[in-house]
């Protein structure tokens, strides 16, 4: 076998593919890959384009006119159920927001990611790709101002406008991603569709599904609609839908309306068995273009066509906005049947002929409607019963719940309302907006200084303050962060993240100095940690200022959703190395996991860990990874210790580390993984390194205020 002779057929050279990482051999190395995603490397426009500025030149009009046209323009090569694809795009909408989840604020429409793997590929977005295709033209056409993200979210509202529905709103504002995020988990399983048994701790307690995942099963949105498993159990599969539409932040009034009104329009496809269809577009050659589930049997036939294998309308007049949905399911017995594909689908018992809907690609043929399991449970489950006859008597009450809860699914991954743009904006602030009033510019922001450095506060308690008011922000859904000042209120006070003492010590500091310089408590804060940090920086020796942007404003306890704030409670904070108990997640993971959610690059996390281990920082004053003698000078000591090598490191009892003399065996320092990992892990030792060399204690400086400067920043989406 030569290959100089050219023997083989194949040239080896890059490692081309996805399923050969150079990494594989040791999956459990950190995967810092999660945070150099969506790089100025993967993004094609210009590095100055400003997606805001050029969504505000957008002609909002003429677009919505665009996608109402496309609705209604039946392509051959995708024909529309009775000459509409609304179903069909509110079904992409949907399906593009509901992958969001409370927990770590992962998944969602925000941006355009449904265009990319996994998701493009999972089996519940089959004919998905379909609607993406014949979206296309009118992306094509207003080019850069209109994101994937805005135009797969605005086609669900224009489709259901159209239908009838007086829709709450809407803002664009999502900028688009490039490729894959590499962030979000999905679930461990290797198999589509895997049992359910896979990722509960009981199966019976849908409250045991893994954290943070919102589906029942890999490669779907939510629940099965066959039933648990693909058993048919309306009553299991409501509790089902109760945890899992928990899970994106809607209550069960929210729950039902969406579910209600979602089915109300459009139909389900399996009028044949779904044996032809082709693989996902990620596994298809390249003749496929990206489109996946060929279906050769389509025949240029709406009714031919084939997503879930369940068939049917819900509906008499598919194409309405109306009260039908609820017509049929309560003004029928229904009974377990199948579908021609063979999937479990409930029918109803005795319908007229003229009741049924008609085919959708022949109206002189009427054919059989049907209910999901996960309709039934609308029905069968007490609660959700109560809520949908409460929509029957009074359908506009039902038509604006449901508009209010289509609006939070398709919005709730956007962050504050300013982040919002165009002429359909609603005025109303949403709690689950997390709103926070205008704060004031108009003060002298030296005169605070001089205050808080007057103020007795330790440099350690002016940084740990600001750093945990920064930290809960998450780029995923854009909630949290120093804005706000919501680390005063329930239920943040309270955390024990927060050293809930050291915080009422501080807080009380603070307050009064907001009061007396028109400062909102929020800027004051943040404030009070350049001011740490400058002192931090004059002690080391180094003169730079810290950059600071007036105008956050203070949240009150009315515009605070507490149970929806308890999902930012951080559990861990390596940076302060600290967590709550133990978990199966090492430390380091967990850090991770919040610099990927705080935005950080891997460089960013390095230099803010060594920064804030020497400022003393550490939660409860944890002597751990405090590698300096001269705690409170921003100093590159951490660095330089961890990778001196008169040094030796040992394990010790409750998952600890000392650092030791080669020569004497002297404990110097003691430490935690999250520490050790920088010198372990050989990325982030090049990182380290960086940081301990001789020439580099001032750029240490630098970026470190660049980095916290980042973190203080993260959620002031007013400034750009
Ligand atoms: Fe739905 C469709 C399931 C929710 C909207 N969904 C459908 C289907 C199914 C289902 C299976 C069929 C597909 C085909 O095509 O085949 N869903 C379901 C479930 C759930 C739901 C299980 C949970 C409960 N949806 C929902 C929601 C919404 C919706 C929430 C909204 C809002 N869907 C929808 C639509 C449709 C559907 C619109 C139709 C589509 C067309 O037409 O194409």
């Amino acid at each position: 076998h030569n290959h100089q002779s050219g023997g083989c057929p194949v040239m080896h050279g890059g490692n081309t593919g996805t399923g050969n990482s150079v990494t594989k051999w040791w999956p459990d190395a950190l995967n810092l890959d999660i945070l150099s995603q969506h790089d100025t490397r993967t993004n094609p426009m210009d590095a100055d384009y400003n997606h805001r500025e050029a969504v505000k030149g957008l002609d909002f009009k003429a677009v919505r006119a665009d996608v109402e046209a496309l609705l209604t323009d039946s392509q051959d090569w995708w024909p529309a159920d009775w000459g509409h694809y609304g179903g069909l795009m509110i079904r992409l909408a949907w399906h593009s927001a509901g992958s969001y989840r409370l927990g770590d604020g992962r998944g969602g429409a925000g941006s355009g990611n449904i265009r990319f793997a996994p998701l493009n590929s999972w089996p519940d977005n089959a004919s998905l790709d379909k609607a993406r295709r014949l979206l296309w033209p009118v992306k094509k056409k207003y080019g850069n101002a209109l994101s994937w993200a805005d135009l797969i979210v605005l086609s669900g509202t224009v489709a259901y406008e159209s239908m009838g529905l007086k829709t709450f709103g809407f803002g664009f504002g999502r900028e688009d991603i490039w490729g894959p995020e590499k962030d979000v988990y999905w679930g461990s399983e290797n198999q589509w569709l895997a049992p359910s048994e896979n990722r509960y701790g009981d199966l019976e307690t849908p409250g045991t599904l893994e954290n943070p995942l919102g589906a029942v099963h890999m490669g779907l949105i939510y629940v099965n609609p066959e039933g648990v498993n693909g058993n048919p159990d309306p009553a299991k599969t409501a509790m089902h839908i109760r945890e899992t539409f928990a899970r994106m932040a809607m209550n069960d009034e929210e729950t039902a309306a969406l579910t209600c009104g979602g089915h109300t329009v459009g139909k389900a496809h399996g009028a044949m068995p779904g044996d032809n269809i082709g693989a996902e577009p990620e596994a298809c050659p390249v003749s496929s273009q990206g489109l996946g589930w060929e279906n050769p049997d389509q025949n240029g036939k709406a009714a031919n066509a084939f997503t879930s294998g369940i068939e049917g309308a819900w509906t008499k007049e598919p194409l309405k906005f109306d009260m039908g949905y609820f017509d049929y399911l309560f003004g029928y017995k229904w009974e377990l049947g199948k579908s021609p594909a063979g999937a479990h689908q409930w029918q109803p018992v005795d319908m007229p002929e003229d009741e049924k809907p008609v085919d959708p690609t022949d109206p002189s043929v009427r054919r059989m409607p049907m209910m999901t399991d996960a309709d039934m449970a609308m029905k069968v489950d007490p609660t959700y019963n109560a809520i949908c006859q409460k929509f029957m008597a009074d359908p506009d009450y039902f038509a604006d719940t449901f508009a209010r809860a289509w609006f939070k699914l398709t919005h709730r991954d956007m962050g504050p309302r300013v982040n919002y743009y165009g002429p359909d904006v609603p005025s109303e602030d949403l709690i689950w907006q997390d709103p926070i009033p205008a704060g004031s510019t108009d003060y002298d922001i030296d005169a605070v200084k001089a205050k808080i450095a007057d103020s007795g506060l330790t440099i350690a308690e002016m940084i740990t303050t600001a750093w945990d008011s920064a930290r809960t922000f998450r780029g995923s859904d854009k909630r949290g962060g120093a804005n706000g000042a919501r680390i005063r209120l329930a239920p943040q006070k309270d955390w024990a993240g927060n050293e809930p003492e050291r915080l009422a010590k501080v807080l009380g500091v603070l307050e009064p100095i907001a009061a007396e310089t028109g400062a909102s408590i929020a800027d004051v804060i943040v404030l009070a940690g350049n001011v740490g940090l400058e002192q931090a920086i004059n002690a080391a020796g180094f003169d730079v200022a810290v950059p600071f942007s007036a105008g956050r404003g203070d949240a009150s306890i009315e515009q605070t959703d507490v149970d929806s704030f308890s999902v930012l409670e951080p559990l861990a904070d390596g940076f302060r190395n600290w967590q709550l108990k133990e978990y199966a997640v090492s430390p380091e993971a967990m850090m991770l996991d919040r610099a990927q959610l705080l935005g950080l690059t891997a460089a960013e996390m390095t230099v803010l860990v060594g920064g804030l281990r020497v400022l003393g920082a550490n939660h409860g004053g944890s002597p751990h990874g405090v590698f300096t003698d001269r705690v409170g000078q921003l100093t590159t000591d951490f660095f330089v210790t961890l990778t001196d090598m008169s040094l030796s490191w040992h394990p010790v009892d409750g998952g600890t580390y000392e650092l030791r003399d080669r020569a004497s065996g002297e404990v110097k320092f003691t430490a935690t993984s999250a520490d050790l990992v920088f010198g372990s892990n050989s990325i982030l030792r090049s990182y380290a390194e960086v940081y301990a060399q001789d020439d580099n204690a001032e750029k240490f400086v630098r970026d470190f205020v660049a980095a916290w400067t980042k973190i203080m920043n993260n959620d002031r989406f007013d400034l750009v």
